[in-house]
């Protein structure tokens, strides 16, 4: 019988990992780097959405392990009174611990997903990315660059400063961090391409401009198209590429409409759309090595808001680890027949 649907077979991840992809989960309930609590609430909100099964139905070629969620003893015996930064002895002391701990997720082979927390939390996984895999680029999804240091920050929140701390080429603009010597900053922002910013403060703009950071912000993204964006970025920060990409996906990049449950909301945003054709094209390059999911908080907004933020949240990570919009072709590619009872009249 002539079967027009048996072919060889076409599977997203084959096209792309050369063995098995392995997600491994990592709850950062760390909430200590924004002023506004509620976000140490994030990690448990997104795996209530189902995100554990939902992972696992994207297909037999993903594995999903949880590592649940990240704990940290506060470091003693150190003084740590550093002007202008907020709750720095618990966000050195968690920090410590999870660069330790997305090390490792790496190092056992897997790509590590972060869920926040707060953005302060991108100190530890950026690091322990850098350590596992050392050529790394850093895809940064934000309204805000994140790159204060405690003299140009307005409100001595961390979660404004994790590049600012992460970078080598700021690193003559920070006084001595006591408790953070495990921390060199060995990240180049030439290695640094940002999407979706529409909140900078003077000094960051300043550094983007006089270093030439790969930035598209909002005004960039009505020129070019989110398409031609995502191109652009990821050429800059990964011409070769070869490098091991690290997404770190603060969910007020999208528009405050999309995702209302956020400690910072910024109006004018990327659309869900835009977020997710970013990750699909991420994962279409094979080289996710790690993801950040921060800044989804729960105590904030109505139920609705809620439910559309974390599903937002939702949506991005299915695409990051290869969900398809337009649909994936089954493994076997024969088209099951009906043989009995005829279901339709036969022609005589
Ligand atoms: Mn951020």
């Amino acid at each position: 019988m002539l079967n027009i649907f048996s072919s060889g077979s076409r599977c997203a991840f084959r096209r792309c990992f050369s063995t098995k992809p392995k997600v491994g989960i990592l709850g950062v309930p760390f909430g200590k780097g924004g002023e506004i609590t509620g976000a140490h609430n994030g990690p448990d909100s997104i795996r209530k959405a189902g995100l554990i099964d939902r992972l696992a139905g994207i297909g037999d070629d993903l594995e999903v392990k949880d590592y649940g969620n990240l704990e940290y003893d506060v470091i003693q015996g150190i003084d740590t009174t550093v002007p202008n930064m907020k709750n720095y002895h618990d966000i050195i002391s968690c920090n410590q611990v999870l660069s330790q701990k997305v090390e490792s997720i790496l190092k056992e082979g897997q790509v590590c997903l972060a869920l926040g927390g707060d953005h302060s939390i991108a100190i530890g996984t950026i690091d322990g990315h850098v350590r596992a895999k050392k050529d790394v680029s850093v895809l940064y999804i934000d309204a805000h660059p994140d790159l204060n240091t405690n003299k140009t920050s307005d409100s001595g929140n961390i979660h404004g400063m994790p590049l600012g701390i992460l970078v080598s080429e700021l690193s003559d603009y920070w006084p001595y961090l006591p408790g953070m010597d495990w921390q060199k900053p060995i990240l180049s922002l030439r290695n640094v391409a940002y999407i979706g910013l529409r909140s900078v403060d003077p000094y960051e703009r300043l550094i983007i401009d006089k270093l030439g950071v790969t930035a598209y912000d909002m005004d960039d993204v009505e020129e070019h198209g989110i398409s031609s964006v995502i191109s652009m970025a990821l050429k800059a920060i990964d011409p070769e590429e070869n490098r091991s990409i690290h997404v770190s996906f603060d969910i007020d990049a999208l528009d405050s409409l999309v995702a209302p449950s956020t400690g910072y909301p910024i109006p004018g945003g990327l659309t869900l759309r835009e977020g997710v054709q970013i990750l699909e094209k991420v994962f279409d390059t094979g080289r996710l090595g790690a993801m950040d999911l921060v800044e989804v908080n729960p105590n904030i907004g109505s139920k609705e808001d809620v439910r559309r933020t974390v599903e937002a949240a939702v949506h991005l990570i299915l695409a990051a680890f290869g969900n398809k919009r337009r649909g994936v072709r089954p493994k076997n590619e024969t088209l099951p027949l009906q043989t009995f009872p005829p279901t339709r009249p036969q022609i005589a």
